[in-house]
């Protein structure tokens, strides 16, 4: 199995497959190739037809879109779901509202784990977005998550989907209170998300684009 990313430091829908992958057990060879220089998109569309990452190859086909690598990975590790059906559908549910939203959070507080930027990036619509998240967190916390510390107890691709949103919160220094902030702490916590921060952090290029407050 073959995972194609982006840079660690800024590819936040790259972060969400390799996270799920990982944590779903799964042996893999991660190719990653830095974004938005000569040659980039030529390398990129060599693994992944809508010339995108992340991408995974797997028995010689590919799968592309990080929704759909998800997909494919619990079905192979169905642990990556909730078992309960209720808790399933509002674990998708979640999850495709984070793969189709907060356009305003993505735009003024976009993935940058190297970058310290407390502070910047907030406006009406960003502030809304951000109430949203710690509300769907609660709420995920409350009514599904007794088994463990993650959203649906266990972790699950709920999880994958917004452990980039975790990264962003530390850059931004968002730091919602309560059930929200713990589960905050237990994503940057995550063993795997703190090998992916190291390796952002050791990353040499820069996409002078996605450094927005300098
Ligand atoms: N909906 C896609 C979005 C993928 C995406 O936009 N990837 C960005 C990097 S995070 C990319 O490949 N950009 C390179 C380009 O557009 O040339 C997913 O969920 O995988």
């Amino acid at each position: 199995m073959k995972l194609i990313i982006g840079n660690k430091n800024y590819s936040s829908w790259s972060l969400r497959a390799w996270l799920a992958a990982r944590e779903g057990g799964f042996t893999f060879e991660e190719i990653r190739i830095p974004l938005f220089i000569p040659g980039s998109r030529e390398r990129i569309l060599s693994h992944s037809p809508s010339g995108k990452v992340p991408c995974l190859n797997d028995h010689g086909f590919a799968v592309w879109d990080s929704l759909a690598i998800g997909e494919y990975l619990a079905e192979k590790q169905p642990a990556l779901l909730p078992t309960d059906p209720t808790a399933r559908a509002i674990a998708r549910a979640v999850t495709a509202e984070m793969h189709a939203g907060f356009q305003n959070l993505r735009s003024r507080m976009p993935m940058n784990v190297r970058k310290d930027y407390t502070g910047f990036g907030h406006s009406p619509e960003v502030d809304a977005d951000i109430a949203r998240i710690v509300a769907i967190w609660t709420d995920c916390r409350s009514r599904f998550g007794h088994d463990g510390p993650y959203l649906f107890g266990r972790f699950s691709l709920a999880d994958a989907a917004y452990a980039p949103v975790a990264f962003r919160f530390q850059t931004y220094g968002v730091k919602p209170e309560g059930d929200a902030g713990a589960y905050l702490a237990t994503l940057l916590a995550n063993p795997h998300m703190q090998d992916w921060a190291a390796a952002a952090r050791a990353e040499t290029e820069s996409i002078p684009e996605e450094d927005l407050y300098g």
